[in-house]
């Protein structure tokens, strides 16, 4: 490859210099004084000292489409010239033009030529070193906040979901322990099929305790989860909180980092494993790209920068084969009535399809038919409804631009119960005691028609 750099300054001329490898030959034209400290240019290259642009010497350089022209300037004026013969040949080579911050140069602006901005390329690079900075400071005072512990406990929430078991695992590789003196556990238990499956194949496990067992932990840090889900009556000390969703921070805790900008806690636990220099191996590559999957439906939902990045990442560490393994809807055969009820109870309101389950014996199995649910004809929105554990346990789905799913439920249900969630996806648990008290509902059919009518005057008013 033959390298022509026109060069009117000298701030960039050895990262230019070691452009040109081994076979390339460099040759510079210097726009300035010759100095005492001149690069050394490889064989069959050299330097020009030129005080104007040279139509005859640059003819003589006979430069084609095979070759590559760097210009380097604080000032395209003087070059305007020579970016013009270059790009009116009929075989133009590609031009790289290096500035900083430079307003005046994209009329100069040629198919053949890219503008490097170096401010703008530097700031970006050095922005991602401070996020890297953080990330590892935020690691470090993870684990010192956890070091302490002779059995930590890694809380996730009642169902723990992919992005929960992937965080705790790596939580345990940021801590370099095993199971054994730091254990995931939940108040409840894996349900869904494909995340039985996703503990098998990782070879992984997460344990049933009770809120009183604890106790026997002398450190906690919820993943994917934090203490207001588990209800005023939790009291537990909590050590460190590792979150995504928008909660109110309303509990003390040393170590506290949610991040609702993340798809994926195991999106946040990526970063503290890259930040920290953690070996990250290939069950726990594979989990963390199977959470930020699932928490952000395939890159499709509430997803950033940084999961892509981190997506990027693991990708090629990750066991591609277990992930599709585990990613392969499983459904069991008693669950099959509740899609069967899903299809019969489905109404239309407005542009939402609405499903009411009645009482359901699975929680998981409410968000799992919202996702169902817009798979219906042309709906931007799914709820879908049913009681569960005394509650009332309402799914939402919006896939349009201009409203919010989080804003919906808050608007419904924020005042009676817990509802949020982000633009495209939205909770809510309503105890169903409120209802029979203050709506007088009596029976299933009344609920469902009261919650219809709740959902039709809230799509009917301005987003
Ligand atoms: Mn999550």
């Amino acid at each position: 490859m033959r390298y022509f750099a026109f060069v009117d300054r000298a701030e960039h001329v050895s990262a230019i210099r070691s452009l040109a490898a081994k076979d390339d030959q460099l040759r510079i034209v210097w726009f300035r004084e010759r100095e005492e400290w001149m690069p050394d240019v490889p064989d069959g290259g050299g330097i020009d000292f030129w005080s104007h642009i040279d139509l005859d010497a640059l003819g003589s350089f006979d430069i084609t489409e095979d070759d590559r022209v760097i210009l380097s300037t604080g000032d395209a004026g003087p070059f305007a010239i020579l970016i013009e013969i270059l790009s009116s040949r009929s075989r133009p080579p590609a031009i790289l033009l290096l500035t900083e911050n430079s307003p005046g140069f994209p009329r100069h602006q040629q198919p053949n030529m890219v503008i490097l901005d170096l401010d703008r390329t530097a700031r970006q690079v050095m922005n991602r070193e401070w996020e890297v900075l953080e990330a590892r400071r935020k690691a470090l005072r993870l684990r010192e906040t956890l070091a302490g512990g002779r059995k930590i406990a890694i809380l996730t929430q009642n169902d723990p979901d992919p992005d929960a078991i992937a965080s705790g695992m790596a939580v345990q590789a940021l801590l370099g322990r095993t199971d054994e003196t730091a254990s995931l556990v939940t108040f409840g238990a894996v349900t869904r099929n494909e995340n039985l499956a996703m503990l098998s194949l990782l070879k992984t496990a997460i344990r049933t305790i009770t809120p009183i067992e604890l106790s026997a932990f002398d450190r906690v840090v919820m993943v994917d989860v934090q203490p207001p889900y588990f209800g005023d009556t939790f009291s537990h000390t909590v050590d460190a909180v590792i979150d995504h969703h928008p909660y109110p921070h309303s509990f003390a805790c040393s170590f506290y980092d949610v991040d609702p900008a993340c798809g994926a806690t195991s999106t946040m636990l990526y970063e503290y494993l890259v930040a920290s220099e953690t070996y990250i191996d290939e069950p726990v590559a594979t989990g963390l790209l199977y959470g930020i999957t699932t928490d952000t439906m395939n890159l499709s939902r509430d997803t950033t920068r940084r999961d892509f990045d981190a997506f990027t990442a693991l990708w090629p560490r990750a066991n591609i084969q277990l992930l599709s393994s585990m990613s392969r809807p499983r459904l069991k055969p008693d669950e099959l009535r509740y899609f069967v009820r899903a299809i019969k109870n489905r109404k239309i309101i407005r542009d939402m399809i609405f499903i009411w389950l009645d009482t359901v014996r699975q929680e998981d199995i409410i968000p799992r038919l919202a996702d169902f649910g817009t798979q219906f004809g042309e709906v931007t929105w799914s709820a879908v409804g049913g009681v569960y554990e005394g509650n009332v346990v309402i799914s939402l789905r919006y896939l349009g631009g201009e409203r919010d799913a989080g804003v919906l439920m808050k608007g419904l249900f924020g005042a009676i119960g817990s509802a949020g969630g982000h633009t495209s996806a939205a909770k809510g648990v309503i105890p169903l005691a409120y209802f029979r008290r203050e709506h007088g509902v009596r029976n299933m059919t009344q609920l469902r028609e009261l919650l219809q009518e709740w959902f039709a005057k809230g799509l009917a008013e301005e987003g």
